[in-house]
This record gives C-alpha cells, sequence and structure tokens, in this order.
C-alpha cells in the first residue's frame, strides 16, 4: 500500500462521498416553462464575457436528462449529490410566488435520488440570480438580502420535507468579488465599494434564511454555507509578504468565517477598507443575523496560493479600488486552469479552519481538476492525471482528519463536464464526459477510479 491508499483507507465507513453541479452549468432549459434570464445568461450574451461566445443556453441539457443523469450517479456509487436550484426558474421575478412548473423539477429530481439511495444536498444560490433582481440593484441592494430569505422559504416549504442538508450560498467571495469587484462573472460590475456591500448582503441574506427555514424544519435537518478557501502564505517572512498575506486570508477567509461564527467582522479588514473610503452597510442588528448558528461549513478547495507585499496596482492590474497583493506561484505543476496542485495545502487549510473555528463539522464540498481530456472513438477518457489529483486531496483530507480536523466528507467537483463560467466549455472538470455534439455521457477513467475509492472505504469495514 502506498502512503495515499493508507490515508485513504483511515476514513470512517460512514465518511459521507459525493460529487456536486451547479444549476446554470448543467441544466440549459434558460427559457422553459417559466424560467426567465438571470445575471449570467445575461452576462454571457455579452461580448468578451465568455470564451468563445459560449453560453448555459444547452449546458449538459440536464433539465431534460435528469432521470439518466441520476442513473450515472448510482454507476459513480456516490450517496450523496450537491446540487443547486435555480433562483429564477422557481420565482422568475425574483419576488412574489413560485413558479410551479419550475419547482415540480426539483421535487422530481428529490424524488428520483430518494429512490436511488442518494442523498439530496441543496444549494440554494450557485451565482444565478435573476437578472430581475439585478435590475433592482443586485447584491450591493439591501432589499436583495430579503428576498434570498423569501425566495429560500419557497424552495423549503416544497422540500423540507425531503432534503435534510440545506446550503444557502456557494462561495458568496466569487459573486462579491469576481462578479462586482473584478468584472469578470456575472453581473461584471467593477466597484469595490459595491462588491464589499455585495459581501455583506449576500451573507445577511445567508442569516436571514437559515434562521426562517430553521423554524419550519424537522428535526435533523441541516443548514450550512459553503465558502471557496484557499490558503494564504507570504512569499517570504518580511513585514510586507506578511502583511499581504494577511489582509487576503483577511478579505477571503476570516471576512466571511468571523462574521458566520463570531458574528464580527475582522477588526484589520474593516481599517483596511476604511483607508480605501469602504464602510460596509451593515446595521447594528446585522452581524448577530449573520451568526444564525450553522450546522455544517463546506469547503471548496482548488489551489493554495502565496502573496508579496509588492502591490499590483497601478501595474498592469487594476483592483477597482481594494489593495491586491503580487501572487507568487509555487513553481510546482497545475492544472490546465494554471491552479498549481498543492494537496497538502488542503490538509493544512483544514486543520486551520477546525483549529480557528472549532465546533463546526467540515465537509469538503468541492475539489477537482481541469485538464486535456482525450477522448478514445468511444468516448473514453483515460485521465490518469485527473484520478491522482482526486486520490492525492482525498488522501489530504483524511491526513487532515488524523490532525484532529472534524472532516465528515468529500465531494469530488464536477460530476458532469459542463458550463465552466468564464471558461465557457474548453474547460472540463467532470467525472464525467459530456460531448458537446451528441451529448453522449461516459464515465471517466478518475470517475472508476472515484467509485473503487468509495467502494474501498465503504467496504473495508463492513
Ligand atoms: C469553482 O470556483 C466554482 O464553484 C465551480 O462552479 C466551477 O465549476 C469551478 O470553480 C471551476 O471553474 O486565480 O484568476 O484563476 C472556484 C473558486 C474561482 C476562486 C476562480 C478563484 C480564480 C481566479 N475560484 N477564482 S484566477
Amino acid at each position: 500500500m502506498t502512503g495515499e491508499d493508507e490515508l485513504i483507507g483511515s476514513l470512517p465507513p460512514d465518511f459521507r462521498w459525493g460529487v456536486g453541479s451547479s444549476a446554470y452549468q448543467i441544466e440549459g432549459a434558460v427559457s422553459e416553462d417559466g424560467r426567465t434570464p438571470s445575471i449570467w445568461d445575461t452576462w454571457a450574451q455579452s461580448p468578451w464575457s465568455v470564451d468563445n461566445g459560449d453560453t448555459g443556453e444547452i449546458a449538459c441539457d440536464h433539465y431534460h436528462r435528469m432521470p439518466a443523469d441520476i442513473a450515472l450517479l448510482k454507476e459513480l456509487g456516490v450517496d450523496t449529490y450537491r446540487f443547486s436550484v435555480s433562483w429564477p426558474r422557481v420565482q422568475p421575478r425574483g419576488r412574489g410566488g413560485v413558479n410551479p412548473a419550475g419547482i415540480a423539477f426539483y421535487d422530481r429530481l428529490v424524488d428520483e435520488l430518494l429512490n436511488n439511495g442518494i442523498d439530496p444536498w441543496l444549494t440554494l444560490y450557485h451565482w444565478d440570480l435573476p437578472q430581475h433582481l439585478e435590475d433592482a440593484g443586485g447584491w450591493p441592494a439591501r432589499d436583495t438580502a430579503v428576498r434570498f430569505a423569501d425566495y429560500a422559504m419557497l424552495v423549503f416549504e416544497r422540500l423540507g420535507d425531503r432534503v435534510r442538508h440545506w446550503t444557502t450560498l456557494s462561495e458568496p467571495w466569487c459573486t462579491a468579488m469576481h462578479g462586482y469587484v473584478h468584472g469578470v462573472m456575472a453581473p461584471g460590475r467593477r466597484d469595490a465599494k459595491a462588491g464589499m456591500a455585495a459581501a455583506h448582503h449576500l451573507l445577511l441574506g445567508h442569516g436571514l434564511a437559515v434562521r426562517r427555514m430553521r423554524e419550519l424544519a424537522k428535526p435533523g435537518t441541516k443548514f450550512g454555507i459553503t465558502l471557496n478557501l484557499s490558503t494564504a502564505d507570504p512569499e517570504t517572512p518580511s513585514e510586507a509578504d506578511r502583511e499581504a498575506a494577511r489582509f487576503e486570508d483577511g478579505l477571503g477567509t476570516r471576512f466571511y468565517l468571523d462574521a458566520l461564527v463570531h458574528g464580527r467582522y475582522p477588526e484589520d479588514v474593516l481599517e483596511t477598507l476604511a483607508r480605501q473610503g469602504i464602510r460596509l452597510p451593515s446595521e447594528p442588528w446585522d452581524p448577530a443575523i449573520i451568526a444564525a448558528p450553522l450546522d455544517f461549513l463546506g469547503v471548496d478547495y482548488y489551489f493554495g496560493t502565496r502573496y508579496s507585499g509588492v502591490e499590483e496596482n497601478g501595474n498592469a492590474v487594476e483592483h477597482f479600488g481594494l489593495p491586491a497583493f503580487r501572487k507568487v506561484p509555487f513553481g510546482v505543476p497545475s492544472t490546465v486552469l494554471g491552479w498549481e496542485i498543492l494537496p497538502h495545502k488542503l490538509t493544512e487549510l483544514l486543520v486551520r479552519i477546525g483549529r480557528d473555528y472549532p465546533g463546526l463539522p467540515l465537509y469538503v464540498t468541492e475539489n477537482g481538476a481541469a485538464f486535456a481530456d482525450v477522448p478514445d472513438e468511444t468516448g473514453f477518457v483515460r485521465d490518469d492525471d485527473r484520478a491522482a489529483y482526486l486520490s492525492a486531496h482525498i488522501a489530504a483530507t483524511a491526513a487532515a482528519r488524523q490532525a484532529g480536523a472534524d472532516v465528515r466528507g468529500y465531494f469530488a467537483w464536477s460530476f458532469l463536464d459542463s458550463f465552466e463560467w468564464a471558461y465557457g466549455y474548453a474547460k472540463r472538470l467532470g467525472l464525467v464526459r459530456v460531448d458537446r455534439e451528441t451529448q453522449a455521457r461516459t464515465i471517466k477513467q478518475s470517475g472508476l477510479a472515484y467509485r473503487d475509492v468509495v467502494h474501498r472505504v465503504r467496504g473495508s469495514r463492513r
């Protein structure tokens, strides 16, 4: 046995194994059954937004192929499926009553999963805000937080009897920063003040939604949030590099977790923002709402980062009113997205989160890799690179457990080759290949390898 196998073998038989997807990335059917455009429909149609001019109009056509896709999940041997609900499908105007045809899809999806012995993990928001709400101000507007809680209740009232794990938001940092500050994702705005207001209102919407759902929840229903987290090392021990790493960690990790767990934003981040003339639009009672008790934390991890204290502002890169520091590569191999492969940083991250925010069960809710898949004539992809990436990161998760982090599950990202946001379809992360012409699905080598890992861990203790 290799060290990796041994680590993986140390995971308990009740460890949760899943794969994940998100609505806009796989569903397609963007104007069917009363769905209205989300900010991603709008953004994908604007010039220079998405590579190759790709959109989610058809995506994986999952909306029409759902039962067959659930059969594939079953073949992969996972016990859990993490998916997201499309807000503009369920509540087309972003306010008002439910769209019966829209919610019916998720109703069928949940039943199909349960009938196949797969536990549904539902995420309410994975980036597809109804365009109607963006037109009314989007996440920088306080009302969007209230709208989100109303939408959460619409979904909860219909699916709360069967879905046990509810995640409010997926990666609010991405919405706030990529969407409103960097302008590289929908809605494509470039305004740090708006971005930080968005971050606050995302967290507020989360807190409002959790409070209201919990009042109606059956015992045993769990509520959580998913954050994209990373390690942030200084390039050297110099004061300037340590400051840079501390700032990036503050904005990316402590901003969210201090608010969610302790009900306060980190002082050092607030001070830096104040120096840029940015004040969060936080009412005195907001922090207590945001800190609504959490049952679990989803950790999305792809790569570690390190920083030098050299500011990039005023040089090649514009950061629209926030300090930004130079990312220094580690010089290790990376995926085709340029994301460096650093499994031991996942161990470090999980141990650190477990130490700094104790008492919060952790799940790795996203982890995966884009590689240059080359299918044979049957559509099969021998992606040993992806299989190795997954196995190394599962072992890293097991190592974190051994070091004391309360990690209870792992979800590979992603189920299918999907619409990869600004990268379009050219970048593939699926365990299952999707032929862009025919929509044919073929489980890749990595999918088979993942199935074997799940099987081995479950079976070894039986
Ligand atoms: C995930 O986000 C998404 O949650 C998922 O939907 C998506 O399929 C997956 O990425 C792959 O695209 O350093 O300039 O390259 C991961 C979070 C998104 C945060 C990209 C950092 C990096 C920009 N990351 N972002 S860059």
